[in-house]
């Protein structure tokens, strides 16, 4: 299976996540790309750059404000006197401009940018430095690039993208991700001609952010198996089965949440519950956001799924027999990252 990659998705470095006050390690780092391209090219997969493409349909994904937010940040945070102040040179807001704080009142946009971070970012742990629009951005030309790949005829392509996107929302980011590579991939193959698109995300954490931008629209399905958000996991308030859909997009959302300790049998009977609805709703193409975090040994979850199990997801969404973009997600733990990635590819492509 062709794989899309740029090496502008090493620029983003965060190097902490704000984690309940405390400036931990991040484990969204860019020797994830390495690991992956490593195992990718070990398995005998041909490795292309990706293609610069032009903004429209990330424009289609994400509001205006929100981008030009990203891509001015950290120069912004540069010149003013945080560096100096804080010693912290990312970009992290001190207040949340939700409606916990302006409760139905007319709202301006905030002058100072540690306020105006507020009005977009969602969470802590998701900084804003040097290089990370630049890379952000290069993660959705990779998954453009592989979405062009389909389109001209392969069955599948991979876009290793990073930082992953599944959490980015409409107008806010959080979650180690920016923008929605995977919804990208969605709207470039529904701009290609396919009607009815379903977006299939495997990664540990249900993607709050995919979920949003299709929540309302009947031609882009998403489903997602995940951890338990009401067992205590991000993304904590979303993400429960009874979230389907709503408007014209009713019946087009499924959560398949699963309990702490939820081994191979039981996702991979939730995946193929999930290829069995894209079959039956009549979808011609496919994006499947895959996290390999679901992983026995990653820190982010307490799913305990094995190498071989991904090998089998991936048998099973590529046996649907779609077009398929597989965008790369989560998955942290760096000596096992990359063998995960292969599995699915293999099985995918098999
Ligand atoms: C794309 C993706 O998998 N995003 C992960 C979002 C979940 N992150 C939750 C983080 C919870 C805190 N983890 C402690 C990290 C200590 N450095
Ligand atoms: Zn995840």
């Amino acid at each position: 299976m062709p794989v899309v990659w740029s090496p502008a998705t090493r620029d983003h470095d965060p190097r902490n996540e704000v984690w309940v006050g405390v400036a931990t390690t991040g484990t969204e780092v860019a020797a994830r790309v390495d690991a992956i391209l490593a195992a990718v090219t070990g398995a005998g997969h041909p490795v292309t750059e990706a293609a610069t493409h032009p903004d429209d349909v990330l424009a289609r994904v994400h509001e205006p404000s929100m981008l030009t937010f990203l891509a001015e940040a950290a120069e912004r945070w540069r010149q003013g006197p945080y560096a100096d102040l804080v010693g912290q040179t990312r970009v992290v807001p001190y207040l949340f401009t939700t409606p916990a704080m302006t409760a139905g009142l007319p709202t301006r946009k905030a002058v100072a940018i540690h306020a105006e971070a507020g009005s977009y970012v969602y969470d802590t742990m998701t900084l804003v430095g040097p290089g990370t629009w630049e890379a952000a951005r290069a993660a959705v030309d990779c998954a453009l690039t592989a979405t062009d790949l389909v389109l001209a005829g392969e069955r599948a392509a991979y876009a290793l993208c990073r930082p992953p996107g599944h959490h980015a929302t409409p107008a806010g980011f959080g979650g180690s991700c920016y923008l929605n590579n995977a919804a990208v991939a969605a709207e470039a193959l529904r701009a290609g001609g396919h009607d009815r698109v379903a977006v299939i995300d495997i990664d540990a954490h249900q993607g709050n952010g995919t979920a949003a931008i299709f929540y309302d629209r009947a031609d882009v399905l998403y489903g997602s198996v995940h951890v338990d958000p009401g067992a205590g996991w991000f993304p904590h308030v979303v993400g429960y089965a009874d979230e389907t859909g709503a408007r014209a997009g009713a019946g087009a959302t499924r959560n398949v949440p699963l309990p702490e300790g939820t081994g191979d049998a039981p996702w991979l009977e939730a995946v193929g519950g999930l290829a069995d609805w894209v079959v039956a709703e009549g979808c011609s193409g496919l994006v499947v956001s895959l996290g390999v975090d679901a992983a026995a040994d990653d820190p982010e979850s307490p799913l305990l799924v094995t190498a071989d199990a991904y090998r089998a997801a991936g048998t099973v969404l590529g046996g649907v027999g779609l077009p398929a973009v597989v965008v790369q997600e989560g998955g942290y733990h760096l000596p096992t990252l990359g063998g995960l990635v292969a599995a699915y590819l293999d099985g995918h492509g098999g």
